[in-house]
């Protein structure tokens, strides 16, 4: 069939809005007609050539929402009609990695999905003779895009697709990192780099189980009045204090985090974070993506003294079961994610998005097809 997507062509270069081939589902597959998807940082950083997994030509987006118009053979959890979110991260329920009980990271079909193919190996999507990578395994940035049955959450019909996309990413990551990776207790001090459509998130998250101290950490002066309306109680320019941030906020929280949150995707800050939590048992968790050949560094002796430094992909949230639960819990009021969708664009101006996130003047782009 013939579907509208905007196409990655080349690192750097804008979305090429265009129509393009794509082939049905294959067995264990679903045809999705997404209706709305988010515009998430990691997207731009795939987009601009930072992401040693970036492939090009490709269809990016992760953060969908959408209608199961079709199902491949042998497909037994999801039918025509369901109302569905894309995971990136699937769960399949039976890898060695989701019976562990230790991780969301369900290993099934990273392969593929690293190498922008379905699990078979190929791709569904073509322009011409020409193929096109799916990317995360979602490919969100088109009207209808094939998904692995173990990569799709089935959610209820009432929810407007144009808001709960956001929890097939940001909603669920930030979230997730509080609840799941930090499993932050009630009373801790937080402090959260970066208050934008993940770590506003995250503050939500440190809201909602009762933290105490809520430190947000960011350059643009702009994020101060949304973040203190998503439960932030302190805010910290680092361009606006003397001296290094890391002393100012260990004074900040009286002997310094007890949980730390990196929401930007800088090694710089990742450091900082770590630094910030307090001596003995202070957690700090990694978010952001960094790009290829970036590393972290900091004393061993930083360590040593008993902060830990932990990560997290996609909340640690496994998607089918738990992402159901957060759509409930944002249809029953107890999040809020409409505040956190700043702008809306059809498929035509997904560029504009790009601009807005650069300029620092949205939190969340949704595009609506
Ligand atoms: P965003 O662009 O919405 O927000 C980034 C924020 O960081 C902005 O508010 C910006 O002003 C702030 N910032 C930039 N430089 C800063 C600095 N030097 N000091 C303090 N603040 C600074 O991005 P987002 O969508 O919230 O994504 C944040 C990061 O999380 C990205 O790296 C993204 O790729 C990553 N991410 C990771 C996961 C995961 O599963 N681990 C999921 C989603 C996004
Ligand atoms: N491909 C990059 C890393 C990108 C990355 O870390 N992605 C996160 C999700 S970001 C969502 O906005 C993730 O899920 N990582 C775990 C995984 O298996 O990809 C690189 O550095 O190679
Ligand atoms: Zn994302």
């Amino acid at each position: 069939m013939k579907v509208r997507a905007a196409v990655a062509h080349k690192a750097g270069a804008p979305l090429s809005i265009e129509t393009v081939e794509l082939d049905g589902p294959k067995a264990g597959e679903v045809l999705i007609e997404i209706k709305a998807t988010g515009i998430c940082h990691t997207d731009e950083f795939t987009l601009s050539g930072a992401d040693p997994e970036g492939l090009f030509p490709a269809i990016l987006g992760h953060e969908g929402a959408g209608i199961v118009v079709d199902v491949g053979p042998g497909v037994t959890s999801l039918k025509k009609g369901d109302h569905v979110i894309p995971l990136y991260t699937p769960e399949c329920r039976n890898c060695e990695y989701c019976l562990s009980g230790k991780t969301n990271l369900c290993q099934a079909i990273r392969a593929t999905q690293g190498k922008g193919l379905m699990p078979d190996g190929t791709s569904r999507f073509r322009i011409g003779s020409s193929m096109v990578h799916h990317y995360m395994g979602c490919s969100t940035f088109a009207n209808f895009t094939v998904l692995p049955e173990i990569a799709v959450a089935k959610i209820r019909p009432d929810a407007p697709f144009d808001k709960v996309c956001y929890i097939g990413c940001g909603v669920t990551t930030g979230l997730g990192a509080v609840i799941n990776t930090a499993r932050v207790e009630p009373g801790a001090n937080v402090v959260v780099f970066g208050l934008g459509g993940i770590g506003l998130n995250v503050i939500q998250g440190a809201r909602m189980v009762g933290a105490n101290m809520i430190v947000g950490v960011d350059i643009n002066p702009g994020r101060k009045a949304l973040a203190e309306k998503f439960g932030m109680t302190h805010f910290v320019n680092p361009k606006e204090i003397k001296g290094d941030v890391v002393p100012h906020l260990v004074e900040l929280t009286k002997g310094g985090a007890d949980y730390s949150f990196e929401c930007v995707g800088n090694v710089q800050l990742m450091r900082q974070a770590l630094e910030c939590c307090h001596k003995g048992w202070g957690v700090s968790i990694i978010i952001g993506v960094a790009g290829a050949g970036q590393e972290i560094s900091t004393r061993p002796f930083q360590l040593v003294t008993g902060r830990v430094w932990k990560g997290t992909a996609f909340g640690g949230a496994k998607g089918r079961t738990d992402v159901p639960k957060i759509v409930d819990w944002y249809m029953d009021k107890k999040i809020n994610i409409d505040d956190l969708i700043t702008h809306t664009l059809p498929l035509e101006r997904i560029n504009e998005g790009f601009d807005l996130m650069h300029a620092g003047k949205s939190i969340r782009t949704v595009v609506v097809y």
